[in-house]
């Protein structure tokens, strides 16, 4: 069993490649040629050094590498985790958003559809293509209406998954996932910069977190959980689109406060919009801030899934809950902070 990973140096391609490595998978990993490369995620796996690890420089955006890609390694599953993945940048560039993670995932497509059409090709789809709230929770067949460039450029992938599919008979499955977290999460995501701040004012390197929209509500799981569901839809007998999520939302407030508490902290809220402010209720002090500047051009408001689909055909079902995963993501952070290590 040969796969690829497209995006092995993110998040959830540093869990994936831990998944199937232990599944006995040959793992051709794909990074990026930028003047410094960052390991950090498989090296803290542990996984860097497997035997059956192979990394490979790719840019999502190339189709002739694409073909090679596939040439070279014999794949017979492509994860396609590789995007420009950060919403709120997607608004500053909005043509290279759309070319990478609009694109790019065509290109695997072609490639699938040249050099082996029974390649079996996972698209990372997300729940920001839903956007503006049509439905609560949403499930698969929810209408999507897209808020961002991100948004607009996956959905342009995930129907281009189905055209294939429909069209050549190429297995492509897209996974809509709603946002995942794990102690290994970029530091430009809201759950991560909060446990990261909060182990810095723990230690005393930083006095106050600022933040955008302390509104928004999303439906946050675990990553390491989300990966298995993404093999899960590769193993399936048919190819098919599906919903992973916890089936429950919380405010960015909330999660503040769970990752203070988790950091030794009471946090109480007072104000509202810009002028909202986190108060540590023992010693008054101002942990929290908000600072427009993190604001969105357009917001989507509340994101909640139900993964009813996922559980009955592929027995997936979310385990950790948001308060375990946020003590996990806060403790690793407490951890790094206390070295010197910087992720
Ligand atoms: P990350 O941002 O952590 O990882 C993205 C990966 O894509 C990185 O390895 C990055 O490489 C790579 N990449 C970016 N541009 C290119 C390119 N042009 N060619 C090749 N590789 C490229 O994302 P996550 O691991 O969190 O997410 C994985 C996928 O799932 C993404 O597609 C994301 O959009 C999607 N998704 C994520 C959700 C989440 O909550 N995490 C929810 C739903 C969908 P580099 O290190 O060089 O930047
Ligand atoms: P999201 O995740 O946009 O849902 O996309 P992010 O963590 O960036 O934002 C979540 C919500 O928090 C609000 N917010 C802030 N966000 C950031 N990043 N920084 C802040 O300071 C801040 N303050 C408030 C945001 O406005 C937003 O409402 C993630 C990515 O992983 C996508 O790739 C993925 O597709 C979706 O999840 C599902």
């Amino acid at each position: 069993m040969n796969a690829i990973i497209t995006g092995i140096t993110g998040q959830d391609g540093a869990y994936l490649a831990e998944l199937l490595l232990d599944k006995g998978y040959q793992v051709y990993g794909t990074f990026r040629r930028v003047s410094s490369v960052n390991f950090w995620r498989i090296k803290e796996l542990g996984i860097d050094k497997h035997p059956n690890l192979h990394l490979v420089e790719y840019d999502l955006t190339d189709l002739s590498t694409s073909i090679r890609l596939l040439q070279n390694t014999k794949a017979t599953e492509v994860y396609n985790l590789a995007a420009q993945s950060f919403v709120g940048v997607s608004f500053d560039q909005p043509a290279t958003t759309a070319e990478i993670t609009g694109i790019g995932p065509l290109n695997l497509l072609e490639a699938i559809r040249i050099v082996n059409p029974k390649i079996r090709f996972y698209q990372a789809s997300t729940s920001e293509m839903f956007g503006k709230v049509q439905a609560i929770p949403q499930v698969e067949s929810t209408p999507f209406y897209p808020r961002s460039p991100y948004g607009a450029a996956k959905l342009y992938a995930h129907w281009m998954t189905i055209n294939y599919r429909e069209s050549y008979g190429i297995f492509g499955c897209s996974g809509i996932l709603f946002n995942h977290e794990s102690p290994l999460r970029g530091l430009e995501f809201v759950t991560r910069k909060i446990t990261d701040s909060m182990a810095k004012i723990k230690l005393g390197k930083l006095d106050v977190l600022e933040l955008g929209n302390m509104d928004a509500k999303r439906d946050w799981g675990y990553a390491k959980e989300y990966v298995e569901g993404m093999w899960r839809m590769l193993q399936a007998k048919k190819p098919d689109t599906y919903v992973l999520a916890t089936n429950r939302t919380e405010a960015v407030r909330d999660f503040v406060g769970m990752a203070g508490k988790a950091a030794g902290f009471d946090l109480v809220f007072e104000g509202k919009g810009e002028n909202e402010i986190g108060i540590e209720r023992k010693t008054g002090k101002v942990l929290v801030k908000v600072n427009p500047k993190f604001y969105r051009p357009a917001e989507v408001d509340l994101l909640i899934g139900n993964p009813e689909k996922a559980k009955q055909e592929l027995d997936w079902t979310p385990r950790t809950k948001l308060e375990e995963l946020c003590c996990m993501m806060v403790e690793a952070d407490i951890r790094r902070n206390e070295g010197s290590a910087s992720f």
